[in-house]
Order: structure tokens, then C-alpha cells, then sequence
């Protein structure tokens, strides 16, 4: 019988769908690999107040028996982590790979949320930054996590990305994708990849008039996907930015507030 490679999602539960886990697991099919999650909070929204959202925490350990149960009871040929919540939870998330030796670490780190520029919790963000990172294989901020990341004031132009991908890399991580989707000064979405010795560039053209809510979490998802496979980093990634910005094509309205992007094909 052939083998199926198997992922994990370490994520928060969007209620309407467009992000985090949900996201996660519609890519996972897309690409043919079989998807487990572990569910660390619940983000639900408040359709008479602006579409303001609350987050959720699901309790430490409940989290941890989910690990168990996917880490120790069947294992795993690459991890994503999302949304974490709490400078606890990371570090049960850090333990956990170590301990289980969990290959293929996908890292998105989530410090912001629904086009908020702030750190939600600057704990948990902190945590992040000194054990998560230095274990990654991939990490895939925007320019505002980068520019957290980096000790940077901003990150802005295509210099300012290398630097900090570069930055990030001396934490530890062995490859970093600086995002571009929120660095709007050109026609292009230039997301820069850094292995530690070279620097490839992946441009799309700047789209208008689309949704891109979880585009973030479906990149990292795209990308953990492929290195469950044995595909290359390189490989994963450039795969993993054409799958996006197909997704973001095919996006569609929800209500006055978001849209969603589309994965089926
Ligand atoms: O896109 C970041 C993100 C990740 N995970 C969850 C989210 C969001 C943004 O809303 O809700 C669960």
C-alpha cells in the first residue's frame, strides 16, 4: 500500500472557518497528506459588534493529551504550529517536540491576529522568540513578526526583509520566510527565503479585490505538507506561495466583515 504521510496542526479553531485550523486542514487534504490537529484555543467573533473577536484558551491539559495522543499514539512526519495562546502553552509545545523528536517543524508565528498590529500576548511572544524558534526547520513571519523577531523597528523593503530573515536565522531557525503580504509599497508580493547561505525570492503579483484571511496559516500549512512528503525546502515553499495565491484568487465573501479564500481546485 502506498504511504501516506502524515501532519499536524498545532492551531486555533477560526469558528467561520477563513483561518488557523480549518485552514490548516483543507490544505493537508489539498496536497494528499493526511491531517491531525491539536486545538489550543477557540477564536469566535461577535457579528453585532463590528465582528470583534474573542480568543478562547482550551485548557493546558487537555492540550497535552491531544499531543500525547497524536505525537506518542501515532506519530507524525511534520508539525505546524499556529496559534498558542500562552507563554505555558508554547513551551509544552517545545517540550513536546523535543521529547517525541517531532521532524519537519513548521513554525508560523502568530503573534498578531485579524489585522491587529499588536502583540496579542507579548508572554507567550517572547517564548517564541528564545525556545520555539532556535528548534524550527521553517519559520514564516510577516513583516510585523519579522521586525519583533529581528529586534527591528520596521520591515519594510526587500534589505529590511534579508536582514531580518537573517536575524531570525541566528536564533536558531534553520530556514526563515519573510512574508511581503503586508508590505504594500510595490506592485509585487516578494516573500524572501533564507537558508542560512543564500536568499531566493518568491514574487506574485499584488492581487485586488480578494480575501486573504489565513493566507499565513495556509502557506505554513502548504509547507509542512510538502517536507512531510520528502520534498525540499525550496520545493515546499515555491509550491506552497502558488497554492496561496490560488487560494486568494478564488476567494469569496462571507459578510460585510471577511471573505475566505478557496482550496479546492
Ligand atoms: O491568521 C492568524 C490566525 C491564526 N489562527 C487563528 C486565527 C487567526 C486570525 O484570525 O483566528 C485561529
Amino acid at each position: 500500500m502506498k504511504n501516506i504521510s502524515k501532519a499536524l496542526t498545532i492551531a486555533g479553531l477560526d469558528v467561520s472557518g477563513e483561518a488557523g485550523m480549518n485552514a490548516d486542514l483543507r490544505t493537508f487534504e489539498e496536497f494528499g497528506v493526511y491531517g491531525m490537529s491539536v486545538l489550543t484555543v477557540v477564536v469566535a467573533c461577535d457579528p453585532d459588534n463590528d465582528w470583534s473577536h474573542d480568543i478562547y484558551p482550551i485548557p493546558l491539559d487537555l492540550i497535552e493529551k491531544q499531543l500525547t495522543t497524536v505525537c506518542k499514539g501515532v506519530g507524525v512526519d511534520a508539525v505546524k504550529t499556529g496559534m498558542l495562546g500562552s507563554a505555558e502553552l508554547v513551551e509544552l509545545v517545545v517540550e513536546t517536540i523535543k521529547k517525541y523528536r517531532l521532524p519537519n517543524v513548521v513554525v508560523d508565528p502568530v503573534l498578531v491576529c485579524k489585522g491587529i498590529d499588536e502583540i496579542m500576548v507579548p508572554t507567550a511572544a517572547k517564548v517564541i522568540k528564545e525556545k520555539l524558534i532556535p528548534i524550527a526547520d521553517v519559520v514564516t513571519p510577516n513583516s510585523f513578526e519579522a521586525a519583533y523577531l529581528a529586534d527591528m523597528d520596521r520591515v519594510e523593503t526587500l534589505d529590511e526583509a534579508e536582514e531580518a530573515a537573517r536575524r531570525i536565522h541566528e536564533l536558531g531557525a534553520k530556514n526563515v520566510i519573510v512574508k511581503s503580504g503586508t508590505r504594500a509599497a510595490t506592485d509585487n508580493y516578494v516573500d524572501v527565503l533564507f537558508d542560512g547561505r543564500s536568499f531566493i525570492h518568491h514574487s506574485t503579483e499584488r492581487l485586488d479585490g480578494v480575501y486573504n484571511m489565513g493566507a499565513g496559516c495556509t502557506f505554513s500549512a502548504a509547507i509542512a505538507a510538502g517536507l512531510s512528503k520528502g520534498e525540499t525546502i525550496k520545493a515546499s515553499t515555491a509550491r506552497a506561495k502558488s497554492y496561496v495565491t490560488t487560494a486568494i484568487e478564488g476567494s469569496f465573501r462571507l459578510n460585510d466583515h471577511v471573505g475566505a479564500m478557496r482550496h479546492w481546485r
